[in-house]
């Protein structure tokens, strides 16, 4: 996987996240007073908001991360958002031993809010990437629902998404690059139920908030980095 270390504005996205109204007017001016921007900040944040938690995506190695978001989400202005003609590449990879098919979804702020959703059949121990429109939030299965069905087996097992924390455009990923989802077995137990056996849906951005430091250096918990250096990542 490739990082991207992108240098984003701060400061003023908690006030755009949150609130069109207290929006000064340059913001206003800059994104042509269009309520876009602002509707798809609020949606980012409030997907972003079931990151972390017992019961949250990625569970308690994402804690901390929601607190981290209004710094680096990043749609404060239009330009922010993916351009209407762009494209990405999500590539999803299943290292288990049975065909599976994978419920990629995603949220293209020019097609609205709704999300999109596209089943993908990855043959056993091999990788398909899919071509999207660029957009700016990328996930598997629910994107506001974490422990939805994420991907179903041949034989009838389901994966959940708990591990496959939604990429956010910008941070995680950018128009024209690839976003990448792998199906592969919990041998870390990064849910931390003493399962190792069990098969999990890790996304690029829940490896990449894992990072030692995670992106921009920040950390979201209290420990050193998101795993404690032990995991190695
Ligand atoms: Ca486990
Ligand atoms: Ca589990």
């Amino acid at each position: 996987m490739m990082f991207r270390w992108l240098p984003r504005r701060t400061g003023i996205l908690v006030v755009t996240a949150m609130s069109a109204g207290c929006m000064s007017g340059i913001d206003l001016l800059a994104n042509g007073g269009t309520s876009g921007v602002t509707d798809l900040a609020n949606k980012a944040s409030e997907i972003a908001s079931h990151v972390g938690g017992t019961d949250g995506f990625g569970g308690t190695l994402m804690d901390g991360y929601f607190d981290h978001m209004p710094d680096h989400m990043g749609f404060d202005v239009t330009n922010d958002l993916a351009g209407a003609d762009a494209h990405m590449m999500v590539l999803l990879r299943n290292e288990s031993d049975q065909d599976g098919t994978f419920h990629l979804s995603y949220i293209d702020s020019h097609m609205g809010l709704t999300e999109q959703d596209m089943d993908v059949v990855v043959g056993a121990g091999e990788d398909v990437t899919v071509e999207i429109p660029c957009s700016e939030i990328v996930g598997i299965g629910s994107l506001d629902t974490p422990g939805a069905l994420g991907c179903h087996l041949d034989d009838g097992e389901t994966i959940d998404n708990t591990m496959s924390v939604p990429g956010f455009l910008g941070q995680d990923f950018m128009c024209n690059g690839t976003y990448a989802c792998v199906l592969v077995q919990d041998v870390n137990d990064l849910d931390g139920d003493g399962d190792t056996q069990e098969l999990i849906i890790l996304s690029d951005a829940m490896e990449f908030h894992m990072m030692n430091g995670g992106p921009y250096g920040h950390m979201h918990g209290s420990g050193p980095g998101m795993m404690g250096s032990h995991m190695g990542f």
